[in-house]
């Protein structure tokens, strides 16, 4: 018997309804952190062979949920699966960051196209589908893409970054150039968040972990502008299906960003204090966040008082627990283990 999503607790409380309390889940939940991760991924030559595996990628969804019992699980895969689809070359180096066929020229970009898009991603549909069927009754389950700025940075820029330098400099020297690219992948973003609903994901979350390296003025034109054609076009398209925005250091921008792009939800970062949070953005708006990646190493005492605080500050408004960002590498899954056992079973 399938719980209707409706009733799950995350949608409920992206929908502005009422729980008995806040749900969590943890950005990066499944990953290297995690013995069982480490064990399959050994199995498997390159990082993408595992997301494009369903059967690989369906277990190491589930790690997590099995072990701490999350309220929402998040598809395993990656936001450079969208480059990969359209032709751009990604590779993941081992122990390195992704290596990308940089893309900064009209005819490299010529070269890229949404035809093959998603045969190229049906192993990710269907990883969708089976973890539908597969998760326990209350657990929703996460789709989600890159949004079109990071994507775009990744692409040109050719790997990771700092700063994306060059694709920030590349967007102001060849604005044309640039605004295809992002059109490109706001087709592609669009496509690829429809299917995955199609295939059973149930809440859609859109990561622009690099918006907070650009001033306003380009904020505005390759965030918040491409953002709220996906966001508008998804609506359209499947009315109940939450949408969260996590804007990653955008900061004092996040009224603008969270008023122009209408989510159900506005993740937050490690870097704004809730409390700012919570006093400069609309009160039924949900919030997702934010306990820092590193409390949650460290552990103990410290890491369940940086909660009692979340908690606090967060009362009586649409909550969603998670990290500023995701688990790192070096937490210690027992002290997962005592966050999920606090925010399951402590005071809400
Ligand atoms: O070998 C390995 O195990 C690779 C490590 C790894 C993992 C576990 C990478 C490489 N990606 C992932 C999974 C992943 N990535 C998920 C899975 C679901 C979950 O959360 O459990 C998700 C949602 C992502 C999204 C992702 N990939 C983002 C957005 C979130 C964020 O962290 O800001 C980004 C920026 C990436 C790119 C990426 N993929 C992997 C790495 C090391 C990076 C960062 C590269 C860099 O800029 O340095």
């Amino acid at each position: 018997m399938q719980v209707p999503p409706g009733q799950k607790r995350l949608i409920r409380t992206l929908n502005g309804q009422e729980v008995d309390r806040p749900p969590f889940w943890l950005m990066r939940q499944a990953g290297r952190y995690l013995p069982e991760y480490r064990a399959i991924r050994k199995e498997v030559p390159d990082f993408l062979t595992l997301c494009y595996s369903p059967d690989l990628a369906v277990e190491v969804t589930l790690q997590p949920i099995r072990r701490y019992g999350m309220d929402a699980a998040i598809l395993f895969s990656d936001i450079l699966v969208v480059p990969d689809a359209l032709g751009v070359k990604v590779a993941f180096q081992q122990g390195e960051g992704p290596v990308l066929e940089p893309i900064r020229t009209v005819e490299a970009l010529d070269r890229l196209s949404l035809s093959g898009f998603h045969d190229h991603l049906t192993p990710v549909y269907r990883t969708l589908s089976r973890l539908r069927q597969d998760l326990p009754q209350e657990t929703a389950l996460i789709g989600f893409a890159g949004a079109p700025w990071t994507l775009a940075a990744y692409v040109v820029e050719g790997s990771g970054s700092k700063d994306f330098a060059v694709a920030r400099t590349l967007a102001r020297t060849d604005e044309p150039l640039f605004q295809r690219l992002i059109d490109l992948l706001t087709d592609a973003i669009i496509t690829f968040l429809d299917r995955q609903v199609q295939a059973g994901a149930e809440v859609l979350q859109l990561f622009d972990s690099w918006a907070g390296v650009l001033p306003e003025d380009q904020l505005e034109r390759w965030c918040i502008r491409p953002v709220v054609r996906i966001i508008t076009e998804l609506r359209q398209r499947h009315p109940d299906v939450p949408v969260i925005h996590f804007p990653r250091g955008a900061g004092l921008s996040l009224p603008k960003v969270a008023a122009a792009v209408n989510a159900q939800a506005i993740g937050l970062d490690t870097s704004i204090p809730i409390a700012e949070a919570v006093r400069i953005l609309p009160k039924d708006l949900c919030l997702q966040g934010n306990l820092d990646p590193v409390s949650l190493v460290a552990g103990g005492p410290a890491m369940l008082a940086q909660l009692a605080q979340l908690r606090e500050v967060t009362r009586g408004r649409p909550w969603v627990f998670n990290l500023g960002h995701g688990v790192l590498q070096q937490t210690d899954p027992g002290e997962v283990q005592r966050l999920a056992d606090e925010l399951r079973t402590g005071s809400p």
